[in-house]
């Protein structure tokens, strides 16, 4: 059994999250998906998500891709996960692409998937805003 790992903040879960899930687990049999905690994003990435863990953790866990999801608490934990769940490939999205190539040191496959174009939590937001204020230009 292959198993495949990728980490994310999945908030807002959208289109591009499940591209993205969708190819990683065409890489292999199983795929962990490990989901920012709130914690985590906020000390070390500066969002503030709209939904909190619990809540996107449920919404991961209902995507026929995703067999498990479990916390990502630090930056550190990728080298010990990767031992712990028998990780044969580790996949993020090509706006990673580099930052996690210390990672075949574990002897595992890094892979960066090109991201889906034109979507994004931040850009769900915004436009949210800007429907909220009537500001919304097509
Ligand atoms: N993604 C994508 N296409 C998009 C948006 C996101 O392929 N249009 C991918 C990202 O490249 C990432 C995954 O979906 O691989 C999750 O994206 P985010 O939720 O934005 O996660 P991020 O903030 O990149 O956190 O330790 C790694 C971090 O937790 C990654």
């Amino acid at each position: 059994m292959k198993r495949v790992i990728t980490y994310g903040t999945f908030d807002l879960l959208h289109y591009g999250h499940i591209n993205l899930l969708r190819r990683a687990k065409a890489l292999g049999d199983y795929l962990i998906a490990v989901a920012s905690s709130d914690e985590f994003n906020w000390s070390e990435k500066g969002k503030k998500c709209y939904f909190p863990y619990e809540q996107r953790k449920i919404l991961l866990e209902s995507i026929r891709y995703v067999d498990l999801v479990i916390p990502e608490n630090s930056w550190e934990q990728k080298r010990t996960d990767i031992h712990d769940y028998h990780i044969d490939t580790f996949v993020m999205g090509d706006d990673w692409r580099g930052k996690f190539d210390f990672l075949k040191e574990e002897g595992v496959e890094v892979v960066y998937l090109p991201r889906t174009p034109d979507i994004s939590t931040t850009a769900i937001k915004k436009r949210l805003g800007q429907q909220m204020r009537g500001t919304d230009y097509v």
